[in-house]
């Protein structure tokens, strides 16, 4: 990774970490961006932050209690304060493509119970329309050949990750190719009626704001 692409992502992790407030519930993603804030979270802890973090990965648990985030049961609160993630792609509809890095079930079950959802990102992740990167869709390996069939009929080339690849819920990904993705919301509820699908990367009307990191600067998408 250029060195300018890290400094972007540090960039946009500070800013986004500037957001959080004592006594919060902050979701802690996943992904090589989501891991600068971690850090940066764990900084501020140790100088006094007092939040009760939940983790989007068991990665990101593991780094967290390294750093010493306090952290909480996701199903013992009501609600997410704030959520500080990345993504693979994004557009200025604030749609987005996640789950390249596996995790994406459990960061949508975070994003859906928080109420400020903030993506951070560096400036290669913007595109205008969805598609370039391969939309990752959770499947149940039992449904792994139907959902691939099913697919297909939808214009998608997918592929089983990994050896296979399992996630913490010990469920298979398909990554797909739709080239582009004209309408996210259509397919997001096409895909969801797949049976066997758990769940895929398009999230939609999730996102409360991007912080893009460009350059020196970071650039917000509200
Ligand atoms: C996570 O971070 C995933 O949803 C997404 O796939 C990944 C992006 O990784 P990186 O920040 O390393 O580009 O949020």
């Amino acid at each position: 990774m250029s060195s300018s692409t890290e400094q972007e992502k540090k960039n946009a992790a500070r800013e986004a970490v500037k957001l959080i407030r004592d006594h919060q519930v902050v979701g802690l993603g996943t992904g090589s961006t989501a891991v600068l804030a971690i850090h940066e979270i764990g900084e501020r802890v140790r100088q006094g932050l007092v939040i009760q973090g939940v983790p989007t990965s068991n990665s990101t648990a593991a780094l967290a209690r390294e750093l010493s985030i306090p952290l909480v049961d996701i199903n013992s609160v009501a609600h997410i304060d704030i959520t500080i993630d990345g993504a693979d792609e994004f557009t200025k509809e604030l749609h987005l493509i996640k789950g390249g890095g596996g995790a994406l079930l459990r960061e949508k079950i975070v994003a859906v119970k928080t109420l400020q959802e903030v993506i951070i990102a560096d400036a290669s992740k913007y595109v205008e329309r969805l598609g370039r990167f391969r939309l990752p869709v959770e499947v149940i390996p039992f449904a792994s050949g139907y959902v691939l069939h099913e697919l297909e009929k939808l214009n998608g080339k997918g592929e089983v990750r990994g050896a296979p690849f399992v996630t913490d819920e010990g469920n298979y990904i398909i990554d797909v190719d739709f080239k582009t993705i004209e309408d996210p919301v259509r397919l997001s509820a096409r895909l969801k009626n797949i049976t066997g699908v758990v769940e895929h990367g398009l999230f939609t009307g999730l996102a409360e704001r991007v912080l893009m990191g460009t350059g020196d600067k970071v650039q917000v998408f509200l």
